[in-house]
């Protein structure tokens, strides 16, 4: 197949816990490319729009709070089924049940907060993708 991109987040748990590293790191072994890199402090129309599929559920207030309380580092990564691929490597999205050897079930779990703190975001299709790195980059 064709090289894909995908938009991986570091959210602002995985850069306070100084897991930047530890993520990209994982990115790389599996053999994908890292083919732009930035951090930001985001704004809230920024994660609005990033987030608009789930406005007016009840983790929306607390996910976009969250993502403003510290910086991300935004990340586009490359290489064939990398959508598929980087999904796979962070595991499921609540991080108590995320497999072991993935992102999110290795160096995740649940604090107790209303929103799931789960260390990095990836997109989930291709339609995806190329709206949400257009956003970030
Ligand atoms: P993912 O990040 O695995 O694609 P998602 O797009 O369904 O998951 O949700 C976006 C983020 O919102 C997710 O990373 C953490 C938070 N979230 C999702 N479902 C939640 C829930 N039931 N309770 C608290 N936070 C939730
Ligand atoms: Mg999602």
């Amino acid at each position: 197949p064709e090289i894909e991109e995908t938009l991986v987040l570091v959210k602002p748990d995985g850069v306070a816990r100084n897991l930047t590293g530890e993520v990209l790191r994982r990115i790389e072994a599996k053999g994908y490319s890292i083919t732009d890199l930035k951090m930001v402090q985001a704004q809230r129309a920024l994660l609005e729009q990033h987030y608009a599929e789930h406005e007016g559920k009840p983790f929306y207030e607390p996910l976009v709070e969250f993502m403003q309380s510290g910086p991300i580092v935004a990340v586009r990564v490359a290489g064939q089924r990398v959508i598929e691929g980087f999904r796979s490597l962070a595991g499921a999205t609540d991080p108590t049940a995320a497999a072991p050897g993935t992102i999110r079930g290795d160096l995740g779990r649940d604090w107790g907060l209303k929103v799931q703190q789960n260390l990095v975001h990836g997109s989930d299709s291709p339609e995806s993708a190329a709206r949400e790195l257009a956003l970030w980059f």
